[in-house]
């Protein structure tokens, strides 16, 4: 019987959920860093066997409020949440406060908690958070450290007791819906994010403008990195363009390895006062 289906990892920021699509997919496909809010758009990895298809949705971390941004990424959680067959929820820390919003959607799905980051937790942590979680009745409880053990086997083993005989939807050789393009955004962002203070990457989009196989070896790309106010322009571009120059070089390296071709990295900053509070430009800067 082949078995398939859509899990979607969801959880608070910062958790481990790009940490875990990565580790289950074997390749980087979702950007990872140590600041909360780094998903925005939902990532999807799929690993494909003789004997079974999972399609992961990583999604942006639970963040309840008013601001637009992160009403349009509640929305896009809530619907993956909805499509899903498997939920897998993440937990690092007791807390998890969302859960009183997200109680009933949750509660009619089948749910496996994995608490995760278990090298820096009590027991006594363990034991709250494994108490917060019983409200939604989780069919599982797997307690690990994503990057410490290796809990892949345990994490497809709990997975497939839950999936039902389902089509083939991608051929073998996919491993993500997203395209090249899309990721390769991500990179720069994930380069951005990781070379600035914490606030300013809230601020930050990268779109794609160009990408083009120049020929077999050299892909030429050009992204637009758009930001709120001229001082974070300033912030980006840095000294002579210095910082631009650091981030360029970086986020190239990570793209030729996704790629695997010699990229041509063009990177332009521009201002795009109030796009966070702009429903259209949100969507179209957010798009994958
Ligand atoms: N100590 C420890 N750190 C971990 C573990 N798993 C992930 N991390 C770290 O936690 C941080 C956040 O990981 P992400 O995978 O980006 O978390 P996320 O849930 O996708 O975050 P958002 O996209 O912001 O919602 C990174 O610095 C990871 O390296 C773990 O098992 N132990
Ligand atoms: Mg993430």
């Amino acid at each position: 019987m082949f078995k398939s289906g859509y899990i979607a990892l969801i959880g608070k920021p910062n958790v481990g959920k790009s940490t875990f699509l990565n580790l289950m997919i074997g390749e980087k496909l979702s950007i990872v860093t140590n600041k909360p809010q780094t998903t925005r758009t939902p990532i999807k990895g799929i690993l494909t066997t003789d004997n079974y298809q999972i399609i992961f949705i990583d999604t942006p971390g639970i963040h309840e409020s008013q601001k637009k941004l992160n009403q349009i990424m509640l929305s896009s959680i809530k619907s993956t949440i909805e499509d899903a067959d498997v939920c897998f929820i993440i937990a690092d820390s007791p807390g998890n406060d969302y859960l009183k919003n997200f109680e009933d959607l949750l509660s009619k799905k089948n749910t496996i908690l994995l608490i995760n980051k278990a090298d820096k937790l009590t027991k006594e942590q363990i034991d709250s958070i494994r108490a917060e979680f019983m409200i939604i009745d989780p069919k599982k409880i797997i307690v690990t450290s994503l990057i410490m053990d290796n809990p892949k086997e345990e994490i497809l083993n709990a997975i497939l007791e839950e999936l039902k005989e389902g089509p083939k939807y991608y051929t073998e050789d996919e491993i993500s819906i997203n395209s090249l393009r899309f990721l390769a955004s991500e990179f720069i962002r994930e380069t951005l994010i990781e070379n600035l203070s914490e606030e300013l990457p809230y601020y930050i989009a990268v779109v794609i403008d160009e990408f083009k196989e120049r020929n077999e070896n050299l892909t030429y790309i050009k992204a637009i990195i758009y930001t709120e106010k001229d001082s974070q322009k300033a912030i980006i571009i840095g000294q002579n363009g210095s910082m631009l120059k650091k981030i360029g070089s970086s986020a190239r390296k990570k793209i030729e390895y996704l790629i695997d071709k010699k990229v041509y990295l063009e990177l332009w900053v521009k201002v795009k006062k109030g796009w966070t509070k702009n429903e259209k430009l949100i969507k179209e800067f957010l798009s994958e």
